[in-house]
């Protein structure tokens, strides 16, 4: 399985590991997503901006519901802050994640601090990223190895929103990027040339986990269904690789150790670490 994995990551520039992770260890994380929707919905409803809480809709539903019924439908690229928890610290270190990424760079592994929980909602334009290499948003990191784990919290199809790999693209290394007026993103300066019989798109079921590396290119299709898109994403790197003064550098940790194969950072220090960071007032 070592190698394998370690050959198709190598050729392709990502990986799909099919059931990696239970429903039990997802459960934690989505029940913290779920109390920040309900004390939103609480909120809300207190201050009479709505007049229904929503609260039999299903996780997949009920934060859509709820911004329609603010005639708030676009909301924020990720959520941060709001997921910041033990449930989270303990599904980054997890001993299932930290073994597929042991297969690809060994066992000395550092989490680099990045975390999102994104909740993809449907048509909305500001979470549809176009082709990018994710070193053309973290300067300085083209010359090392940086992984995201992407994990989906509830099943990916085409019509709600599935990343598309273009597979061994990370081979010609990191492209040249622009801004263009009216797109939150910088773009490359010369698209990814390819036929659409080379994009990889991928359909995921919770569960499944996905890692792919910084210089591969990626995008996110429109969510054209009427369900919300939960996922959540973390980056990691062989430890002692530089952050370079990456913005979540303040919060990173060794998640795995060569001589136990342990994490020998506990959910206590990681939170002090956030707690003396500006995290937690920075993203929502
Ligand atoms: O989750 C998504 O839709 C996009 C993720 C992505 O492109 C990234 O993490 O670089």
């Amino acid at each position: 399985m070592k190698t394998k994995n370690l050959e198709k990551f190598t050729e392709q520039g990502y990986l799909v590991v099919k059931s990696a992770l239970s429903e039990a260890d997802l459960s934690p994380l989505v029940a913290v997503i779920s109390e920040a929707v309900d004390t939103r919905a609480t909120e809300l409803y207190n201050t009479g901006t709505i007049s229904n809480t929503y609260e039999n809709l299903p996780f997949e539903r009920r934060w859509y519901a709820i911004l329609r019924a603010c005639g708030r439908e676009n909301e924020v690229f990720g959520w941060h802050t709001l997921v910041f928890s033990e449930a989270l610290f303990d599904l980054i270190t997890h001993p299932k994640v930290l073994d597929v990424l042991e297969t690809l760079i060994g066992s000395d592994i550092q989490f680099n601090g990045d975390f999102w929980v994104r909740p993809k909602l449907p048509n909305e334009k500001l979470t549809t990223l176009p082709w990018h290499q994710d070193s053309a948003y973290m300067p300085d990191t083209e010359n090392d190895t940086h992984l995201t784990v992407w994990l989906p919290l509830v099943d990916v199809k085409p019509e709600n929103g599935a990343l598309q790999f273009l597979p061994g693209s990370h081979k010609s290394g990191l492209q040249t990027y622009h801004r263009v007026p009216g797109e939150t993103f910088a773009v490359p300066v010369l698209p990814p040339t390819s036929s659409d019989s080379e994009i990889d798109t991928l359909e995921m079921q919770k569960g499944d986990l996905l890692v792919f590396n910084n210089l591969v290119f990626h995008r996110s299709l429109v969510n054209q269904s009427n369900i919300i898109r939960w996922s959540t994403d973390f980056r990691f790197s062989r430890t002692g690789t530089s952050l370079n003064g990456l913005w979540h550098e303040a919060i990173a940790c060794p998640a795995r150790v060569r001589e136990s194969r342990k994490c020998p950072t506990s959910w206590q220090t990681w939170r002090t670490q956030w707690e003396v960071s500006a995290h937690k007032d920075r993203f929502l």
